[in-house]
């Protein structure tokens, strides 16, 4: 395979004026005719006329009108063409049915639905398909079905028919069609400037009950966006399709945005705080996109954290608008700390804008995404809020109806704000995570802070420069008051000191306050000193920080020296947890330890191979001995998370419901699951009942539950991932890769469903004592399915495989063990581009 390079970049020799699209759709055999009206780019050099298409057959082409017989490959077609402007017509036959990619046109469940970011619109017609053409598109839609869907507002519409025009110039990865036996949740909604928008959110009959969450989330992004961003929705329809069998989470396409089922439908039997949480803000970034990536789009896909980093950070925004911002802060560090560091620190690792791909899809990765927001947000950190409103207004006048690059993105800042970002533009250059070591001294009054930082060596890129880190930070007295506010220091350089006068005692730092850049960090400080900023700092952030590094550090000390747990921390513990002034859902998030795979990470991080097992024992030793330290507290936090009358998804109460099922599983530790099994059988929701069944499992309990629960939703898909999901997740470590065959045996076990792959699979990866469990059965089973699944859906596979990205990280024997996994992947024949891009730069 070919490895495409950011340098080679060339703008396409033709602009397109406008596209005609006609679709008979027929289950093997649909039809598509196209009318493409080209003309000459006067800003590209001329080059030969190339319209990528992949796995369709040509039946026709005309040019201005007259046959034409151009030359195919597998990738496309070439063809000689007029100098000046010409129309291009093609007709073309796909087969959706066996489009089990689901890149493209494909069916799911009865319905058609298309897939085109990043390269699928190629599997449905020949076209430039590249994000930096940009064309008016309008679409004819034939079918049997009810409901026919396309992009744009509805021009007209018959028995069998319906035609769609979009009159915003978009590139094909944002084409989108849906035809099916579908049924709208409506909904309206006026713009600021007055325009009445028709909301609908399409789903299958009987699933009307279970939109309404969303509907009510798109409406809150919109008014949101008019809000923080002053963007407004430029259509007079907006759709929202849910499909059950999607690679993504959801996809952006203009005014039809089509989601995963799993990311539209909630209701309080099915779904959990969490999943509430997770379709608000995903209902939110794919709505925000509308601006951020479809009105100004990406010049070409290197550039794609340019629409992804900054809409997750719109996303982010948005959800601490609307819930509780510290908490959100706290979640997201969490997130891109487990999954960012874990790929920064493996053969995986990327620059934000990567330079090379063979695959683009191997690309949507935790780095552009969450690393790609952490630099929009130091961004704003460092102009200020005033500036970075300014340098978006810029962006959204300057560059509408583009596609754009990093350069344009950071030009816009440096022009609203006069600030040099050469410096900073490192942070879309350079991989990896810088390490930042602080040392501290005090004199005279005379406070200096020091840091120094460190980025290792990433695949490719052995020498790193400095990176411009914003650091806030606050100093506290003795007494826990603040001394000095909260500061912004903003290093440059590879070692700088920063000083603070006329102090009167020698102050305790609270350093990196809201978790101010995406950096770790390392400080000889006394547990005392993280202690007192457990019980004292008034930031939010680096109070829950300090007490998740006493977790981590007396976790450590138990698996390399046999440690007893940290009674002071256990203390300080307890004082939070009681301290009724702080939010539950905080309170819960101080009780949640390092994950076990986090622990593993962190141990390679100081020169130890870890062990799972060991990792995993004293895991469950110290979470027994919170239980114990805790007890007098629990049972209080639990009853105050049983709230009457009727649900509701909304920060406040799912807060509660997060620190009582906390307590939950802390209480099912010494009480034999007596007050989980009560929770299981009265809970009316799903949070309450996934949980004690979790507690239960945990504890090697809770067969007849589980059993249960199967008895109960064995009819819905989504519920009954997480039935799949979460025995695997919970599953002893021996027992991890028996279940998990048995369970790919089980009738409801379906291969070709991304979400059941995914709650199967993905489970046996991130239960790390049961994925490295002694005998290497877990690698084994992992990549037979890879191995199968690859060769229906390779872009799900590709992304399961990442589960192999930290191999180095372990023991000899597991190592072995992986590689030999991996080496067999590599020898299939006929494997995907996807999985064999992921399988060589693992074993790079
Ligand atoms: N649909 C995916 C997202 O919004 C890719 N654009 O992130
Ligand atoms: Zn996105």
């Amino acid at each position: 395979p070919q490895t495409i390079y950011l340098k080679d970049y060339a703008p396409f020799p033709w602009l397109i004026d406008g596209v005609e699209l006609t679709f008979r759709l027929s289950p093997k055999a649909t039809r598509v005719t196209s009318r493409i009206r080209f003309r000459p780019n006067p800003d590209a050099p001329s080059g030969p006329f190339f319209l990528n298409g992949e796995t369709m057959t040509l039946l026709s082409a005309r040019i201005d009108g007259a046959e034409v017989q151009p030359e195919i490959t597998p990738e496309g077609l070439t063809c000689a063409v007029p100098d000046g402007p010409f129309t291009f017509e093609a007709e073309v036959e796909i087969d959706p049915e066996a489009n089990t990619s689901l890149d493209g046109l494909y069916r799911s469940g009865g319905m058609y639905c298309t897939q085109c970011e990043a390269q699928g619109f190629r599997k449905i017609t020949f076209y430039p398909d590249r994000p930096d053409v940009m064309a008016v598109f309008t679409v004819r839609v034939e079918s049997e079905m009810p409901v026919l869907l396309s992009n744009g507002n509805p021009v007209d519409q018959g028995d069998g028919w319906a035609e769609w025009h979009d009159p915003w110039p978009k590139p094909a990865y944002l084409f989108a069609l849906v035809a099916g036996d579908l049924v709208s949740v409506p909904g309206h909604f006026t713009t600021r400037s007055g325009r009445a928008v028709d909301l609908n959110i399409w789903v299958r009959p009987g699933d009307e009950g279970r939109a309404g969450w969303a509907l009510e989330s798109l409406k809150l992004s919109m008014r949101w966006d008019e809000e923080a961003y002053g963007r407004e929705y430029d259509l007079d329809v907006f759709n929202i399709v849910a499909v059950d069998d999607f690679n993504m989470g959801a996809m952006e396409n203009k005014g039809l945005n089509i989601f995963n089922s799993r990311l539209v439908l909630a209701s309080p039997e099915t779904a959990t705080d969490t999943d509430f949480e997770r379709i608000e803000a995903v209902i939110a970034h794919e709505y925000f996109h509308n601006w951020t990536g479809n009105r100004i789009t990406c010049r070409d896909w290197f550039q794609l954290c340019l629409k992804e980093g900054l809409t997750v950070f719109r996303d982010q925004s948005f959800t601490s608008d609307v819930r509780s911002a510290p908490v959100k802060r706290i979640e997201d560090a969490i997130l891109l700390r487990a999954r960012q560091f874990r790929e920064d620190q493996g053969p995986l690792a990327h620059p934000v804008r990567p330079e090379s791909f063979v695959e683009i899809n191997n690309f949507y990765t935790v780095t552009v995404y969450e690393k790609g927001a952490e630099i929009v947000g130091m961004l704003k950190r460092l102009v200020g809020d005033e500036g970075y409103r300014a340098a978006l207004d810029l962006y959204f006048d300057r560059h509408d109806g583009q596609a754009v690059t990093i350069e344009d993105w950071l030009k816009v800042f440096e022009d609203a704000t006069g600030r040099d970002l050469t410096q900073f533009a490192r942070w879309y250059s350079q991989a990896g995570t810088p390490h930042l070591t602080v040392t501290d001294a005090f004199e005279d009054g005379r406070y200096t802070l020091t840091f120094r930082q460190e980025t290792a060596p990433t695949p490719g890129q052995t020498e790193k420069a400095p990176q411009v880190i914003p650091i806030a930070v606050g100093l506290l007295g003795a007494n826990g008051d603040e001394v000095v506010p909260t500061t912004l220091l903003e290093m440059t350089e590879a070692e700088q000191s920063f000083t603070f006068e006329g102090l009167t005692g020698k102050p305790v730092p609270s350093i990196l306050r809201g978790f101010s850049a995406p950096v770790e960090i390392t400080r000889e400080s006394s547990g005392a000193e993280k202690a007192f900023l457990l019980a004292h700092d008034t930031d939010p952030f680096n109070r829950w920080e300090a007490g998740r590094d006493l977790a981590r550090a007396t976790l450590t000390a138990m698996i390399l020296e046999d440690a007893a747990p940290d009674a002071g921390w256990l203390q300080g513990l307890g004082a939070v947890l009681r301290d009724t002034a702080l939010d539950p859902a905080f309170r819960a998030l101080v009780l949640a330890l390092p994950t076990q795979d986090e622990m593993a990470a962190h141990l390679a991080r100081l020169g130890h191979v870890p062990d799972p097992l060991r990792i995993r024992a004293c895991h469950r030793a110290l979470r027994e001995a919170m239980s114990e330290a805790l007890e007098d507290s629990l049972p209080a936090l639990h009853e105050d998370a049983q709230i009457p009358g009727e649900y509701s998804p909304q920060a406040e109460p799912a807060g509660r419901r997060a620190l009582g099922n906390a307590a939950l599983g802390l209480i099912t530790l010494r009480d034999g699951g007596a007050r989980a099994r009560a929770q299981f059988e009265t809970a009316d929701n799903m949070t309450q009942s996934i949980a004690a069944l979790g507690a239960l499992l945990a504890i090697g309990k809770g067969q007849d539950q589980l059993a249960a629960f199967e008895a109960r939703w064995s009819h819905d898909r989504l519920v009954m991932d997480k039935w799949f999901g979460l025995q695997i997740a919970l599953a002893e470590p021996e027992e991890a890769a028996p279940l998990t065959e048995r369970l790919t045996q089980h009738p409801g076990f379906d291969v070709k469903n991304p979400n059941r792959v995914r709650a199967v699979f993905g489970s046996l990866s991130g239960n790390a004592a049961g994925f490295h469990a002694p005998g290497g059965a877990s690698y084994a089973l992992l990549a037979d399915w890879l191995i199968r699944l690859d060769a229906l859906n390779p872009q799900t596979a590709s992304r399961l495989s990442t589960a192999f990205d930290s191999w180095r990280r372990y023991d000899e024997t597991r190592q072995g063990q992986m590689r030999a996994q991996l080496e067999r992947i590599a020898g299939t024949d006929g494997l995907s581009r996807d999985l064999s891009e992921m399988v060589q730069r693992m074993l790079g």
